[in-house]
């Protein structure tokens, strides 16, 4: 990692913030405050639901190993008791790597120089799961304030364009545009507009391969914002083409391995970005609990946004 990095990442890291043993990272800035807040947003009871379907027509295109769900039933018509007019059953199973859709990564996701965050080593990391930081040691899961910034309305165009960088002066010229600030505790969601790429093109290999994304500089900003997490409805929150073709996914670097920030990937904003430029409210309740998977690395999810 080049030295400038290595100096934002000591300016940023939150190891020891939360003491020696923390594996929750910056999912701490919700506080009981924050989630009372967070629940005061829910004004008309309308549910958004911001998980893509998972199923064989997913966005995987096999990249790194990753596929679609593989649904597969285990029970058609089962018989509850013996009698010929027994009530009957269903059952099935899911193969899916956790990251194959709707995702959360977990802080032992990405990590660099031999340890996660909070100065874990790697070798806690094995064909078991990770002992530290796994997905499951995020408490009870994630309810805040969310706080959406659509980048793409806010620039006026429909979708950003991939390798487009999302810098701070974007997500300030997003607050200002719709009158909401991010601050401690909340869950950031951005809108980039990419994932109609898929959902509308259905071109599921140019929405996995390039996409605008969170720059380098918008870490320090999000340190200071004390913002709990960050999704997006790319593949990566961050963009793609990376600022140094020799510094692959810096700000997953900095983000989970040194501040200890969980990022959430192919979150599909666009009901909830339509309907917030409609009444004008960005802020909701934001419910997105993990699975709690045992050692995980990630999670698949169906989040929730409630106005
Ligand atoms: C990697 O590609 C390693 O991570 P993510 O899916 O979080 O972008």
């Amino acid at each position: 990692m080049p030295e400038a990095l290595r100096d934002l990442a000591r300016r940023v890291s939150n190891w020891g913030r939360w003491g020696a043993d923390d594996e929750r990272g910056t999912i701490n800035f919700i506080t009981p405050e924050v989630v009372r807040r967070a629940a005061a947003c829910v004004r008309r009871g309308t549910v958004f639901s911001l998980g893509l379907p998972l199923g064989a027509a997913g966005p995987q295109i096999g990249q790194g190993g990753r596929v679609n769900p593989i649904h597969l039933m285990s029970a058609i018509d089962g018989r509850l008791g013996a009698a010929p007019d027994a009530p009957r059953y269903s059952d099935d199973f899911v193969t899916m790597p956790l990251q194959c859709a709707t995702q959360w990564d977990s802080l032992a996701h990405v990590y660099y120089d031999g340890q996660l965050y909070n100065g874990f080593p790697a070798s806690t990391l094995t064909a078991a799961g990770a002992a530290r930081n796994a997905i499951d040691r995020l408490g009870p899961g994630i309810v805040s304030r969310g706080v959406l910034l659509d980048l793409a309305r806010a620039r006026g165009v429909e979708r950003l364009a991939p390798g487009q960088v999302i810098g701070p002066a974007d997500l300030e010229a997003a607050e200002a545009a719709q009158g909401v600030r991010a601050g401690s505790g909340d869950v950031l969601l951005l809108r980039t507009g990419h994932l109609a790429l898929f959902t509308r093109d259905g071109d599921r290999v140019a929405y996995m391969r390039q996409m605008p994304g969170l720059g380098i500089a918008a870490v320090p900003w999000l340190h200071a914002r004390e913002v709990a997490a960050v999704a997006s409805d790319t593949n990566a929150v961050e963009v793609i083409p990376f600022e140094d073709p020799a510094v692959p996914l810096p700000v997953h670097q900095l983000c989970i391995r040194d501040m200890g920030l969980t990022l959430g990937e192919m979150f599909d904003l666009d009901a909830l970005a339509a309907d917030c430029a409609a009444d004008r409210v960005w802020e909701f309740l934001f419910s997105a609990p993990p699975l709690k998977v045992t050692g995980g690395v990630g999670s698949p999810l169906n989040p929730l946004a409630v106005k």
